[in-house]
């Protein structure tokens, strides 16, 4: 027979416990979190959990089980069948229809009930679960518990007189880990503070330098763009989406030279023409040392990308440095942006977006282990190997009536480590658009060196 801790590192396995930093429905941070509910989905372990649990267990003094809704039900189903202890199941609520009862299934008044719970924090609910059980005529004095947190709940419950039973406590479980290297001594100390109930100080990540950046992101565009933001002292990517060639040329005389790259919607401009918009437009990017960034967000299958970024009016691959793209089609949608870079569409600044937290995972999984894309566009956290681009920046307002949501560039390098700031109306349709860049440009660079 296995021992307890062969076990318990079975069912970590299935991934119950996570260490790092959570924050707790209370609003207190915790460096670890439990949730047992994964056993459930591996009957050998939930029919040996079972057994551990009433093998420590008087069993001759319950006439009934119950689990604690949900997390404990198929325990408690478990440790029925393996006992032969009847079940009855507690509701969360009473339905508002029919018969109204709380506990369901057969039992009479006066009958011992063991109470069976998954995890046990404070007590408090626990208490209040008793309360009900008790309200129906079913006595309770012993409840049995398979992980105790060790936050006060055990003695709570025994000071009202009931016998709790823990299969494991927190302290044990880490010790267990600890011994296997699956927890650094950093980390248990941590956890120890923590249950000693002192404030945990978690370890603020260091946001990387752009030269830090330098030395893991090899691609050749990615590299580019931080020698031009050290050279340059700025990470200031201007936005140009005005509708003219003339208006465009006008306006990147102007914030050429406080720009790391300047970005486009190539089809927004009514008089396109290659001889007359990008040629003049690639001069003047070499005479102030920026990129160009098209913002196409391709988001079609790979050979109509292919045929959007090469061919029609726009020949985009002539020119571009480097592109946008959403990642909606898949990895290998990706492979035709061969010969640029690509930063991927992770998630969006506007109202409603649907790049919701499994979205932005997903496209971030695609992003970073995909050779063609050096950089996310995001309004959150992105992978450290990314380059993080930020739009939706603006120093005057917060929103555009529209669905865009602004916020301050001092907000997006302190939360969200960007790399760069997209600005477009902030700075085109002001009234003086030169020192508009400028201004962001020192709004930028400085939020940037008080992140670091
Ligand atoms: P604004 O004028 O600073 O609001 O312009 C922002 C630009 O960034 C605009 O060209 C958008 O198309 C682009 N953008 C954005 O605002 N939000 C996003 O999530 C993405 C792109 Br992706």
């Amino acid at each position: 027979m296995e021992t307890k801790k062969e076990f318990f590192l079975e069912c970590y396995k299935l991934g119950i416990i996570k260490f790092g930093r959570f924050t707790l429905k209370s609003g207190i941070e915790s460096p670890f979190y439990v949730d047992l509910r994964p056993l459930a989905s591996d009957p050998k372990i939930l029919k040996s959990l079972a057994n551990y649990l009433l093998e420590m267990l008087p069993l001759d003094n319950f006439d009934l089980i119950c689990g604690v809704p949900y997390a404990a039900l198929p325990m408690a189903t478990a440790m029925s069948l393996e006992s032969y202890i009847p079940l009855i199941i507690k509701r969360k609520e009473a339905k508002d229809y029919g018969t109204k009862r709380l506990i369901e299934g057969i039992f009479t008044k006066g009958q011992n009930c063991l109470l069976v719970e998954d995890v046990i924090t404070s007590g408090k609910s626990l208490l209040e679960t008793i309360d009900e059980v008790e309200n129906e005529g079913i006595d309770v004095s012993d409840i049995v518990v398979v992980l105790d947190r060790q936050q006060g709940g055990k003695q709570l419950l025994e000071s009202r007189g009931y016998n709790v039973h823990t299969l494991f406590t927190i302290s044990e479980v880490c010790k267990m880990l600890q011994e296997e290297g699956h927890l650094t001594d950093d980390e248990i100390e941590r956890i120890q503070d923590f249950l000693n109930g002192n404030n945990v100080k978690f370890e603020e990540k260091k946001r990387l330098s752009y030269e830090d950046k330098l030395e893991i992101c090899d691609h050749s565009v990615a590299q580019k763009l931080l020698k031009i933001a050290v050279e340059k002292r700025s990470n200031l990517i201007v936005s140009a989406d005005v509708t003219t060639t003339k208006e465009l040329l006008d306006l990147v005389e102007k914030v050429g030279p406080h720009i790391v790259a300047l970005k486009t919607h190539i089809d927004i401009i009514s008089d396109f023409d290659a001889d007359n918009t990008i040629l003049p437009l690639k001069d003047l990017a070499s005479k102030y040392n920026f990129l160009l960034m098209e913002d196409r967000k391709f988001a079609d299958i790979g050979n109509t990308q292919e045929l959007q970024f090469s061919m029609g009016v726009f020949k985009i691959s002539n020119w571009a440095d480097f592109v946008t793209a959403q990642v909606i089609a898949g990895y290998d949608s990706l492979d035709c942006f061969r010969n640029v870079g690509v930063v991927a569409i992770l998630s969006m600044s506007s109202t409603g977006t649907l790049t919701d937290l499994q979205y932005r995972e997903q496209a971030a999984n695609i992003a970073v282990s995909h050779p063609n894309v050096f950089g996310g566009v995001s309004q959150n956290r992105i992978p450290d190997e990314l380059l993080l681009f930020t739009p939706g920046v603006n120093l005057a307002d917060s929103g555009d009536g529209k669905g865009q949501q602004y916020n301050t560039p001092e907000h997006v390098f302190n939360k969200l480590q960007t790399d760069f700031i997209i600005v477009g109306r902030g700075i085109y349709k002001s009234d003086d658009v030169e020192k508009a860049a400028l201004n962001y440009k020192i709004a930028g660079w400085n939020a940037y060196e008080k992140s670091l």
